[in-house]
């Protein structure tokens, strides 16, 4: 135990024999890709878990949102208001579609976007809103339609953390235009590596086969121009095996949060998102915010812990906007929450499996 490594996440795997038996029938067949049975299964598996009216498949959470951005055909050099407090896939996915983010502030109480800094940032050439449910905390959805319908925008979530979150008794995937799903093995729930888009139009989901598939639509016949973005055989039926243990996974976690929290939010310094009480939480991170008044920096304590073996990680530092490539280029709003929040953030190691010696350990590290 003493120099055993504990890293921020470990992946979730259903027992191995169970996936091998599962695996066995693609030696016999051999569609092993393009949408074959495997892949049909798992997009109705997860429409009826993740509560929403449709759902398209994708290799992995980045594509998604690189399509659900696509589908909307905006014009090129269309604004697109985002948070910069995300991974850089997000900002990545809008500037890939040729749009220019406008980054927002975010909140203290939640890292998500500050839906009151929203309407500042509107001008004549915006099109969209690029929130992210960050940690699988909620943006407020509500507040953002609001705006978005009073401007005529579409709001595409990043739901990347929010795998099976609800909100108000609905499944996070209903609000908004479209959101997108990381299946990352990182992730609460991983098909290795996967994605998916949920929307409520069903127009979209010819529309997104096509952005899959090369716009294949026969074998003579390409309607579209598209990428190749189809999730595998073997993905899908990780997904298959890994979505009957999601209940224990989520209940695992849920047990592991509430023994990290009642143990840190008495140590000073220490900060914690709010939780809010519409949500029903998928306990996908453990973020914690190293404030002014604990006895070391964020990158101190960071440090101490990789000492130990421990390896927390900053989710996100630094900012997107901040990064080499975006950097001098798209910033204007003040973003100074944003900017607080990714120079004290730490994302403690976490996942279903945690010993409660590692947590006890990591615990008393930071105290
Ligand atoms: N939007 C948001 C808000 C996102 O956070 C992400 C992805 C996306 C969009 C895009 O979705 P994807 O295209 O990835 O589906 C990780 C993940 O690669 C990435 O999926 C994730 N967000 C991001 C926050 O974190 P790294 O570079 O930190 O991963 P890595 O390789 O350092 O792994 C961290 C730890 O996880 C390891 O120390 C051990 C554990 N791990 C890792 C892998 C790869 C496993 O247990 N099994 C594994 O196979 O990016």
């Amino acid at each position: 135990m003493h120099n055993e490594k504990i890293l921020v996440t470990r992946s979730s795997m259903p027992p191995y024999e169970e996936y091998i038996e599962a695996i066995k029938p693609l030696w016999d067949n051999r569609q092993i890709t393009n949408m074959g049975q495997y892949h049909k299964e798992l997009e109705e598996k997860l429409k009826g878990y993740l509560d929403v009216q449709e759902l398209s498949l994708m290799v992995n959470g980045h594509m998604a949102l690189e399509l659900a951005i696509q589908l909307f055909d905006f014009p090129e050099g269309a604004e697109v208001i985002t948070t910069p407090f995300t991974f850089i896939s997000t900002t990545h996915a809008i500037v890939r579609n040729h749009l220019q983010p406008v980054f927002c502030d975010v909140k203290r109480s939640d890292g998500t976007m500050d839906e009151t800094k929203i309407e500042n940032l509107i001008t004549e050439r915006t099109v969209a809103i690029v929130p992210v449910h960050v940690y699988g905390n909620v943006c407020n959805v509500d507040a953002i339609q609001e705006i978005a319908d009073k401007y005529n925008l579409r709001v595409i979530y990043d739901a990347a953390h929010a795998f099976g979150v609800k909100y108000k008794g609905k499944g996070i995937g209903n609000y908004g235009d479209a959101s997108i799903f990381s299946f990352h093995a990182t992730k609460v729930y991983n098909t290795i590596e996967g994605g998916a888009v949920a929307f409520s139009e069903h127009r979209f989901y010819e529309k997104l086969y096509n952005l899959k598939n090369f716009g294949i639509r026969g074998e003579d016949l390409v309607t579209e121009v598209g990428a190749n973005a189809k999730m595998n055989e073997f993905s899908a039926i990780m997904g298959l095996c890994n979505l009957k243990y999601i209940g224990n996974v989520l209940e695992e976690r849920r047990k592991r949060y509430h023994f990290y929290r009642k143990n840190v939010e008495t140590i000073k310094g220490i900060g914690l998102f709010e939780q809010n009480e519409d949500v029903c939480s998928n306990y996908a991170y453990f973020p914690v915010l190293i404030e002014e008044d604990y006895c070391m920096t964020r990158d101190e304590l960071y440090d101490a812990l990789r000492e130990n073996c421990i390896y927390a990680r900053k989710y996100f530092y630094p900012l997107t906007s901040d990064q080499e490539c975006f950097r001098n280029k798209y910033g204007r709003a003040c973003l100074e929450q944003a900017r607080k929040l990714a120079n004290q953030i730490l994302c403690l190691p976490f996942h279903d499996e945690m010993k409660i010696e590692q947590m006890v350990k990591i615990i008393d590290i930071i105290k």
